[in-house]
């Protein structure tokens, strides 16, 4: 088996289910084709894919096939779905498709993330499925993956499988894309703490994780930053050594499919045929599966009160509602279905005549062919969804429409409304609104119809399904998603050639953090008070006259000042707000306001008092919590917490929320340590720079150095750092031998040293 699927590269697909299903006649196993949105649009990515990944990658699609299948026929059923339909089949027992599919799935995470928590229902025995079904993939996939292979992982059954596979296999690519919307983080919270952690970070397992908007990108990291206190910076999110993209890739049709069905003779045969049956009527239509979140009462109710305030259009139109079975024995659909034909049957009867019924349900899917047929001849697309990921049905009707007439009404609701805003737009909650657009839409003119429709389908030939896929895969390939590279350890030989390069330069500069590079942590930020050593250390430094030392501390002025006021070196406090060079007196790096100091001291205040062991540290331009002394969960968690209700609270106040080393911070923006280590740049003529820090404002300095700068990041992380130490102490030994050897060099004869260029 392996053999025959492992050529060099392959693009393996994995979402819940095949594009078949295996059903069973006579005993005997048939395989069926069943094409749902995500499988045409995957299929067209991949039989059209022109070389942008050279050389072209084979394709191998990793799912259920459906059904329960014996031990003995596994083997048979595997050889058949990989020669005819290029497929790997994950196999999973009836019991693993209750709890996991039926239950977590459709019973907790669907109605959750479409705004339904009153449906959702919280098992353990769901969850432990729903984790031991994303083993089960994980294991199965494992038999195929190459080293080189991508993996794009679809949808919500499976946001587990990321991390699974990351833990077995750290350097494959992997992507995932989920359907659905993703939910605010209050909904979003209503899952138990430990699924919550559990699903963010099995999703952080990717390289790249996709959404159909930007809103629901937004939210996703939003709740990684509550939930696990990850920041994301413009949709970069950083775990432990990699580096996780977050992007919004909405979801095209087949738009050049549904065009020429429409357009085809048969197209047209079958239009003439519907629309004869139909008569004089105006047809609205409006197709869905069958579930609560598209809307399918509320429509309804929205049609009736159009009936009802309209009454010139009784007799001369007709809704025909396509309703597909979905998710049959589920209570909550079983119940809707009822309701549904409940609603249809009381309008009918309420305004239907002899010669006239304004409702026809039709509850059975309609082949492919008749759906194209029905988009064509309709005059108005009721798309009205409660809550919907995308929404692919509104695109279709507008890909349909020939002539270029017909008008779509779409939800607000549906991620397909952020692409299509020429159509008429609604609250899929109010049947006023409803019925407005149904009577504004059913009266406009033909040319207002034309021109609102060929905009949108410029829009969506452009961005069609193969546009999608491949640009997910283009930025899940790209360079950029490479794994940031941490710090590499400074090897004797690298440090050799540093003391090498400090002993035959004329003029050095050190920019040196304080806390947790020159001074290991301590309980009380008070007790770090510098060593007698190191301030003897840096007094021999100072005296160099080639060198130029500069503390860049994010503490108070007050502070660095009592501590090092009485050296010969520059000194920057607060991050860069404070500057002071050897002989002058503190100066502030721009013009800054701390006026919102006074506003945003009390919430940090509150969580001082709530949370215990924390504290609130002041500065003239920056608050500080510090969380050091807490319980280290509970204290992360309010940390989290705090940082995102100061992000959202500060939206529009000039300050930055910085999550350190055990403390959220709150800062004047356009201050950090960049700006203040550029100030000793600017000044030129160094021949040797060095800089050592700890965390992420020292990485502002990183940033801004000459190729040629030693930087150091004091413990092994991601960094811009070219090099990296485990602790204070070995910062220390490494600055002490740089002081040794310039004053033994200092001995030494000029003529004797080497010329440095
Ligand atoms: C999920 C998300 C997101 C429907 N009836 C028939 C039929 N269909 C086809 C439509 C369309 C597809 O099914 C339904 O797609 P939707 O996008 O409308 O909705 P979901 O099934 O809920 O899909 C959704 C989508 O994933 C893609 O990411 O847009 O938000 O919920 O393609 O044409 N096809 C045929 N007969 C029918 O009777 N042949």
């Amino acid at each position: 088996m392996k053999e025959a699927i492992a050529p060099a590269r392959k693009i393996i697909v994995v979402s819940n289910r095949l594009p078949f299903t295996i059903e069973r006649e006579n005993g005997a196993i048939q395989f069926k084709a069943s094409a749902g949105g995500v499988a045409t649009g995957l299929k067209s990515l991949l039989d059209g894919m022109q070389g942008f990944l050279v050389p072209r990658p084979e394709y191998l699609w990793v799912g259920w096939p459906g059904g329960a299948v014996a031990a003995d026929e596994r083997a048979q059923i595997q050889a058949r779905a990989l020669s005819e339909f290029r497929s790997h089949a994950v196999f999973l027992s009836e019991q693993d498709f209750d709890n996991f599919y039926e239950g977590f799935c459709n019973k907790t995470i669907w109605p959750l993330f479409h705004y339904f928590p009153q449906n959702a229902t919280y098992d353990e025995n769901y969850w432990r499925q729903y984790v031991r079904v994303n083993e089960v993939f994980a294991e199965s996939l494992l038999e195929v993956v190459g080293p080189e292979d991508i993996l794009w992982v679809h949808d919500y059954h499976l946001m587990l499988l990321p991390e699974l596979l990351r833990k077995q296999r750290p350097h494959l690519k992997i992507g995932f894309f989920l359907h659905i919307p993703f939910p605010q983080f209050e909904i979003y919270r209503l899952l138990p703490a430990r699924w919550r952690r559990a699903l963010l970070e099995g999703l952080l397992g990717a390289d790249l994780v996709g959404f159909h908007t930007h809103d629901y990108m937004e939210y996703f990291l939003r709740c990684v930053q509550r939930v696990i206190g990850f920041k994301h910076s413009v949709g970069h999110v950083r775990v432990g050594s990699r580096g996780v993209r977050v992007g919004a890739f909405p979801m095209g049709i087949d738009f050049k499919k549904f065009n020429a069905a429409a357009r085809s003779p048969e197209g047209t045969k079958k239009k003439e045929e519907l629309k004869k049956s139909f008569g004089e009527n105006k047809v609205i239509v409006s197709v869905d599966r069958q579930d609560y979140s598209k809307g399918i009462l509320h429509r309804l109710q929205g049609f009736e009160a159009m009936l009802e305030r309209a009454p010139e259009w009784h007799h001369r139109v007709i809704l025909l509602m396509i309703v597909v079975p979905s998710r049959i024995g589920i209570q909550d659909y079983e119940g809707m279905k009822q309701r549904i034909e409940e609603l249809v049957g009381k309008i009918n009867g309420r305004f239907g005549a002899i010669d006239w019924v304004p409702i026809i349900y039709h509850y059975r899917s309609v082949p492919f062919e008749t759906l194209a047929a029905v988009y064509s001849m309709s005059d108005v697309a009721l798309v009205t969804p409660l809550r919907d990921g995308m929404n692919l049905v509104a695109k279709e009707y507008i890909a349909c429409r020939g002539d270029g007439t017909g008008v779509l009404i779409l939800s607000e609701m549906a991620g397909a409304a952020k692409e299509l805003a020429e159509a008429l737009i609604v609250n899929p909650n109010h049947r006023d609104e409803i019925a407005d657009a149904l009577k504004t839409a059913l009266e406009m003119p033909a040319r207002e119809q034309i021109r609102r429709n060929r905009v949108m389908q410029n829009r969506l030939r452009r961005a069609d399904v193969a546009h999608w896929a491949m640009d997910f895969i283009r930025e899940l390939v790209s360079k950029e998603s490479a794994e940031t590279a941490e710090a590499r350890p400074l090897t004797p030989a690298a440090r050799a050639g540093i003391l090498r390069h400090y002993q035959r330069s004329s003029r050095r500069l050190l920019l040196l953090d304080y806390d947790g590079t020159l001074a290991p942590f301590v309980s009380q930020p008070a007790l770090a008070r510098p060593s007698a050593e190191l301030l003897e250390l840096l007094r021999r430094l100072a005296a160099d006259p080639r060198n130029e030392i500069a503390l860049v501390s994010g503490r108070s002025r007050a502070t660095i000042e009592e501590w090092f006021g009485g050296l010969s070196i520059g000194l920057v406090a607060e991050h860069g707000a404070w500057m002071r060079d050897v002989g002058k007196p503190w100066e502030l790096i721009k013009p800054v306001s701390a006026s919102w100091k006074a506003k945003l001291l009390p919430m940090l205040k509150a969580y001082a008092d709530r949370v215990p062991g924390t504290s609130v540290e002041e500065k003239e331009f920056s608050i500080v919590w510090h969380y050091r002394n807490a319980a280290p969960e509970r204290g992360a968690h309010a940390a989290s917490e705090l940082s995102d209700d100061l992000l959202a609270f500060t939206a529009n106040i000039d300050v930055h929320v910085v999550q350190a080393n055990k403390s959220v911070e709150v800062r004047s923006a356009g201050i950090h340590k960049g700006v203040a280590a550029a100030h000793w740049l600017g000044q030129g003529g160094f021949d040797f720079v060095l800089a050592a820090g700890d965390d992420r404002s020292d990485e502002d300095i990183f940033g801004i150095l000459p190729e040629r700068a030693y930087s150091i990041r004091v413990g092994q992380r991601p960094s811009r750092a070219r090099f990296s130490l485990p602790a204070p102490a070995d910062v220390l030994e490494l600055i002490s031998r740089l002081a040794n050897r310039g004053e033994r060099e200092a001995l030494t004869p000029p003529a004797d040293r080497p010329i440095y260029h």
